[in-house]
């Protein structure tokens, strides 16, 4: 839609948000076009998603927070994978003669490549665009980024203030001298919240990233959020409020971004206590939500409403990342190992809370023994899914000070993968990487709920290995392989490997998985005639996702 008086651009809602947004006809969108009538400029905000169903909530930020300049803003978001001269084209078509055009980036490790491509070739075809850059890839270690030399001007940390005053600058002068500027960070309450901007398309389609909290009070060496060294909370009744907006809207899943949900445990129990409300009003439209908890502390109070939490709705991601205490303490990870495991199990026990639990191979002076330790302790608490992560040497991370002690070998391309230790030469990092894929696959994907501890028996870890060194062996591949294959694959390996019969076999497995049958021969006849459907969806809500489905299940 354009103003008439200014050509402004001004995209038609049909929301309100927080007094931003103007509608057409309106004393403010008059007021808007009368103040900016010298103001020839298109912003827009764009960036590469990982995934369609990822929507950016650091863009919305920015534009929720762009005040006088919000009509002439756009977003423009695009997913990773696309055509760059498509993109590059998609962006020029919001340029107008005689306008300005800024465009503002988000670069993040999934894309940064990609924007780059992105940035070089809108810069060959419009030098006179100008390229701003944000985002916590281009935060760090920015003189050496190809990136960085591509674009006019770069902002470092948060962008919600400091984007809307440079393009202020970009505007009406003075001109901008420096070309990096270090993001203001706005008091919380000062930050006006994007939710509205989410659109009716993306709360049916797209997962909602909410924060009640930004940064993290603890120092993980590995983890961006180490440099924050504290978490500022946003005021909980507004945000509330905008939950509110959003779930009277339609919007039943929730994924917060906080780094650690159970810091503030008062914040804790009234969030909590919305989703509770909220189940309690619409028991058969339910909603999902999901935490990222630190494992050691869990009060009381809290364990008191999660247990609340019907099946199918709360999902928490929770960060062990390693259970050796040695490694801990050279990463600077504070954590209680008894206390974590203990709640692990609490959890597991006395709540229907979905537990995805993250551990990080690759870790300096982590050997694979002391590894397959903390898996087999993991897995013996039972958690729905094991998170493999490796490790990865993400800029700006303190990490890298035990680069020479440690012999850290990273790959220099995003994101930035561990290729060898001193303790786990490249051979073995590559049978880590490869564990972490087939467990995803087999484990994560609940695919094989009765399947899987027949593979594991009391050697989660090793009997594990075996089975994934023996797919790719046979494969040579790691994706790209069809459930269909992969139920013939794990058939075949409990057959061969483990010596069980084809009907043992054909017992466990078609209990997992309804396979098509036809052209198959022998034992795996054997095995997938005698397949039933799986009941994935026995427990579940429908704003369940689908692999929390599967395992509730099981
Ligand atoms: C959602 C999310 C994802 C999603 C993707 C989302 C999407 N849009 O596609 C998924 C789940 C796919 C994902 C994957 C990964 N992620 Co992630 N992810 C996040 C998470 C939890 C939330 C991001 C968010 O919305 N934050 C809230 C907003 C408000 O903050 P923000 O995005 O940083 O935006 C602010 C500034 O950066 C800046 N800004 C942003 N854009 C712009 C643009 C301009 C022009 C300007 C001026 C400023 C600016 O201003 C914003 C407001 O202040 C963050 C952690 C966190 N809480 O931030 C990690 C995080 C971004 N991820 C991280 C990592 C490491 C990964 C993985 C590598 C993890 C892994 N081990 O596999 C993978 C990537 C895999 C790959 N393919 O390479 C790191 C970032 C590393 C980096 N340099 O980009 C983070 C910070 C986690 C951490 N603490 O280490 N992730
Ligand atoms: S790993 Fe988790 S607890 Fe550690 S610094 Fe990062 S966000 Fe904080």
């Amino acid at each position: 839609m354009k103003c008439k008086n200014a050509g402004i651009n001004v995209q038609k809602r049909g929301l309100t948000t927080s007094g931003v947004v103007l509608f057409r006809g309106s004393v403010q969108w008059r007021f808007a076009c009368f103040c900016r009538t010298s103001i020839l400029m298109t912003i827009l905000l764009s960036t590469l998603n990982a995934r369609y169903a990822h929507a950016s909530l650091g863009l919305r930020y920015l534009l929720a927070n762009m005040g006088d300049l919000q009509p002439q803003t756009q977003l423009q978001e695009f997913v990773t994978g696309a055509k760059t001269t498509d993109l590059v084209e998609k962006l020029l078509s919001w340029q107008k003669p005689g306008e300005k055009l800024i465009v503002g980036f988000g670069v993040y490790i999934w894309n940064v490549e990609e924007t780059t491509k992105l940035v070089a070739l809108l810069k060959r075809i419009a030098p006179e665009v100008i390229v701003i850059l944000g985002g916590p890839e281009v935060s760090h270690e920015t003189q050496e980024q190809e990136i960085v030399k591509l674009a006019d001007y770069l902002i470092t940390g948060w962008g919600d203030v400091s984007f809307p005053a440079l393009c202020r600058q970009i505007l009406s002068g003075p001109q901008p001298l420096m070309k990096i500027h270090a993001g203001v960070q706005a008091a919380m309450s000062d930050l006006t919240l994007p939710y509205d901007l989410y659109t009716d398309d993306d709360i049916k389609n797209r997962t909602l990233y909410v924060e009640a909290s930004r940064g993290c009070p603890f120092k993980c060496e590995f983890c961006l959020s180490a440099l924050d060294k504290t978490a500022w909370p946003f005021e909980i009744e507004p945000f509330l409020a905008e939950m509110e907006k959003l779930h009277a809207r339609g919007a039943r899943l929730f994924k917060f971004v906080d780094r650690t949900f159970n810091l503030n445990i008062k914040t804790s129990l009234k969030i909590m206590q919305f989703f509770l409300d909220k189940l309690e009003a619409n028991p058969l439209d339910p909603v999902f939500a999901h935490f990222e908890v630190v494992p050691d502390h869990l009060p009381d109070a809290l364990k008191e409403g999660i247990k609340k939490f019907p099946p199918g709705t709360l999902q928490f991601e929770i960060g062990i990342q390693s259970f050796n205490p040695e490694v801990q303490a050279r990463i600077s990870r504070k954590q209680n190992n008894e206390k974590a495991a203990e709640n692990i199990r609490w959890l597991c026990e006395h709540s229907t809370a979905h537990l995805h639990v993250d551990l990080i191979a690759g870790l300096p002076g982590e050997t694979v023994e002391s590894f397959a330790l903390g898996f087999n302790r993991l897995y013996a608490l039972q958690p729905h899914e094991i998170q493999f992560g490796i490790l990865k040497r993400l800029r700006g991370t303190p990490i890298i000070r035990h680069t020479a002690e440690y012999g850290l070998v990273f790959d220099p391309y995003p994101p930035y993968t561990i290729l060898a230790n001193k303790d786990v030469p490249f051979e073995q990092m590559q049978k880590l990487i490869r564990f972490a894929r087939y467990w995803d696959l087999v484990a994560n994907s609940g695919r094989f709920t009765h399947t899987l501890p027949v593979i594991l028996a009391d050697l989660p870890f090793e009997n594990f290995m075996a089975l994934s060194d023996w797919i790719y062996a046979k494969t040579d591949a790691t994706h790209r392989i069809a459930l269909d294959r992969l139920a013939n694959l794990v058939s075949k390996w409990l057959q061969e490997v483990r010596g069980m019969s084809a009907e043992q076999v054909a017992a466990v497995v078609s209990r997992d998985y309804a396979g098509d049958a036809k052209h198959k021969q022998g034992a795996e006849k054997a095995t997938l005639a005698a397949m039933q459907k799986t009941t994935e969806t026995k427990a579940a809500t429908k704003s369940t996702p689908q692999r929390q489905a599967r395992h509730l299940a099981a």
